[in-house]
């Protein structure tokens, strides 16, 4: 059964809300980060980052927000959640969906809350320590994000860890996270698409 990492003073509202919406089945397990148990090794197993919700149905694991919704909309196409994947509509859903914690959610932080307030535990992003340890346990070992085949994962995932050493943001990056993106600038089609300054390989 699928099992959902919850807390009701936290964002699992939203994808409690999806589950009851799409009358998914489901075991509600609660975490109470406010006494630290998210930062217990058994739930840091499930999600590095410490942060609710998670879900996990069988050997999928999912997290963030959006994220859950998206895979749940996709997990019961027959409840009609989310738009066809060949269909004109996607990209606008995509846009949704990507669109509040990557761009809106900091921006409101950023402008609504004393900056002094803005705890890891309240923050969506956490900090650098979970990033980090969620960086390492998401790059992989060899080849690319999802296995063998390239995919939109590499090209968003590996770009913003491209950004990000090319930044100096990843001074202690891994050997593996260093591997990881020396693999994704040699690509060609990274190649072309990026100036000059950009083609040095870290470690290469
Ligand atoms: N980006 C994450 C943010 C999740 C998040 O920040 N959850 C908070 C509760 S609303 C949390 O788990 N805080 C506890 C902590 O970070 O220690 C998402 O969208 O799921």
């Amino acid at each position: 059964m699928i099992k959902h990492y919850y807390h009701p003073m936290s964002r699992a509202v939203t994808t409690d809300w999806m589950l009851k919406e799409l009358g998914a089945e489901h075991e509600q397990i609660e975490i109470d980060y406010m006494s630290g148990e998210n930062a217990q090794p058994a739930y840091r197993a499930v999600n590095p980052m410490g942060k609710i919700p998670a879900l996990v149905d069988g050997d999928v694991v999912v997290t963030e927000a959006a994220a859950i919704c998206a895979y749940l909309a996709d997990r019961f196409p027959e409840k009609q959640m989310a738009p066809p994947a060949d269909s004109v509509e996607r990209g606008r859903y995509y846009r949704y969906l990507f669109f509040p914690g990557t761009t809106l959610e900091p921006m409101f932080s950023l402008q609504n809350v004393d900056l002094g307030e803005l705890t890891p535990q309240s923050a969506g992003w956490g900090d650098l320590e979970r990033c980090l340890a969620t960086v390492e346990d998401m790059t992989p070992e060899r080849d690319w994000a999802m296995g063998d085949q390239f995919t939109a994962a590499d090209v968003v995932f590996g770009g913003t860890l491209d950004f990000a050493v090319q930044f100096g943001w990843l001074p202690d990056a891994s050997a593996k996270v260093t591997a990881y993106v020396k693999r994704i600038k040699a690509r060609p089609a990274y190649r072309s698409s990026h100036d000059e300054s950009w083609h040095q390989i870290p470690g290469g």
